[in-house]
């Protein structure tokens, strides 16, 4: 016998653990997704676009930007972000990306180690979608290891003089500002580069098989001349970014969640419309088993969100737990888009179902924010005090 009041995509009635501001944020988040992004997005991934076009409609429901207060932000629980995230992610973690970095990985830093000059000059105008952020932490030499890094800046009076390069920075060619990380004689320290500033270009990467609607890009600095004004204040040393990444990957635990729920859904429906052997697929046992699986997985990294959810607002959260989630919910998401690509059949290949897109973006994100590796070598360094980098 069936229990029909189960929803497939939330077992475990995650939905009803939420305030009913949260179910608000996530409703209108969803009807966004369902309006906006899902008619469009096959076509920019195919083409290789960012739809530059909803970033006014991503401001006006206040996503950018939605967990930081004042400024023209929403002020949002963690919950509420992880959430905005998840139904964004729904659609295309390009879209995520997009909102993760310019609100984790630019306004946050400027939110928390920026000037007040730099705050009121960048926040209103990021939160509004006028102005676009990108973050500049990894090289080309090695991403995971970012305490090596060759991008430094001198002082020259009271200006900086910025040399080095970037690589695979999302949003980087579109940004009208971006926070680099350089080493310097005190430490490793936050840059606001503007558009236009002598020296400073950036290169889109074409050719990417993975995050197609998404912009990554190549920034580079020859002898770029950057004011003290642009200097973050706030932070010195590698602390700085890693916490930066801390906001970020809390919100791709949650999104990846998103991609996962997108693939389960549409195979849900194809199982039980194609017949083979007689019966549907949805008949057979071995099929039942591989959902059963996927359900589980979805199920554990949702509640896993959820807890991680309530240890951010509670202030408890540890970049463990972060660490922990991210490598949980990725490695769950990615599994569960291989499951559904494979169960697709021949279908499974091509764009019209959304399993192969999202299956190619998350070769992205178990990647980016800390490659898998490197959130279990976290892991293991809290259990046993030995760092194994
Ligand atoms: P380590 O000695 O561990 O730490 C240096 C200092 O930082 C503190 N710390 C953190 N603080 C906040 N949040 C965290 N997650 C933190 N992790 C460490 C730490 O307490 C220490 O503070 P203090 O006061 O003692 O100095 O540094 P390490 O050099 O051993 O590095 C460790 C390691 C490997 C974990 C770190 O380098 C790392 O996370 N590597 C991965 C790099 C990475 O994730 N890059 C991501 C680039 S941005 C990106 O991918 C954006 S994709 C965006 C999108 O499109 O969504
Ligand atoms: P490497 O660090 O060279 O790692 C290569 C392999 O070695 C990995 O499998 C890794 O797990 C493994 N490895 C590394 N160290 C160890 C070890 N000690 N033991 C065992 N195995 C190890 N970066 C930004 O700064 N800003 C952005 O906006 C941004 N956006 C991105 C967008 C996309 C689409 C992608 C793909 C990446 C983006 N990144 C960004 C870069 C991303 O953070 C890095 O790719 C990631 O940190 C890994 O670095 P790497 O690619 O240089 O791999």
């Amino acid at each position: 016998m069936s229990n029909r009041s189960l929803d497939p995509l939330d077992l475990f009635g995650v939905r009803a653990a939420l305030t009913d501001e949260e179910r608000m944020v996530q409703d209108s988040v969803h009807r966004l997704v369902d309006e906006r992004v899902l008619p469009i997005i096959r076509e920019c991934f195919e083409t290789h676009r960012f739809p530059r076009e909803l970033v006014p409609e991503l401001a006006a429901l206040g996503l950018l930007g939605s967990s930081l207060s004042g400024y023209g932000c929403a002020g949002l629980n963690g919950i509420a972000y992880g959430l905005i995230c998840q139904e964004l992610e729904r659609g295309d973690s390009g879209i995520r990306s997009f909102v993760s970095v310019q609100s984790s990985l630019c306004m946050y830093p400027i939110h928390t180690y920026g000037s007040s000059e730099q705050k009121e000059k960048f926040l209103p105008g990021m939160a509004r979608g006028e102005l676009i952020g990108c973050f500049g932490l990894t090289e080309p030499h090695g991403g995971s290891d970012p305490a090596n890094m060759k991008t430094h800046a001198r002082q020259h009076g009271s200006d900086w003089v910025l040399n080095g390069s970037k690589m695979w920075i999302t949003n980087g060619s579109i940004a009208d500002v971006a926070v680099v990380w350089a080493q310097t004689e005190q430490g490793i320290r936050g840059f606001l580069l503007e558009k236009g500033m002598a020296g400073f270009t950036a290169q889109t990467i074409e050719h990417k098989f993975s995050l197609r609607a998404s912009v990554t890009s190549a920034l580079f600095f020859d002898a770029v001349r950057v004011p003290a004004e642009n200097v973050l204040p706030g932070t010195i040393g590698l602390k700085g970014p890693l916490s930066c990444l801390t906001q970020a990957r809390y919100g791709i635990a949650w999104g990846v969640i998103g991609a996962a729920q997108a693939c389960l859904g549409e195979l849900l429906g194809y199982t039980t419309d194609r017949e083979l052997f007689g019966r549907t697929l949805a008949h057979n046992q071995a099929v039942q088993i591989r959902l059963a699986e996927m359900a589980r997985k979805i199920t554990t990294a949702q509640l896993l969100a959820l807890q991680l959810g309530r240890l951010k607002d509670q202030g408890a959260l540890d970049p463990v737990h972060v660490s922990l989630a991210k490598w949980n919910n990725c490695r769950a998401a990615i599994e569960v888009a291989r499951e559904c690509r494979d169960l697709l059949g021949a279908a499974g290949i091509s764009a019209e179902y959304a399993p192969i897109r999202h299956m190619l973006n998350l070769e992205s994100v178990i990647t980016y924010e800390g490659t898998e590796t490197i959130h279990q070598l976290s892991v293991g360094r809290a259990l046993t005090g030995h760092s194994a980098f």
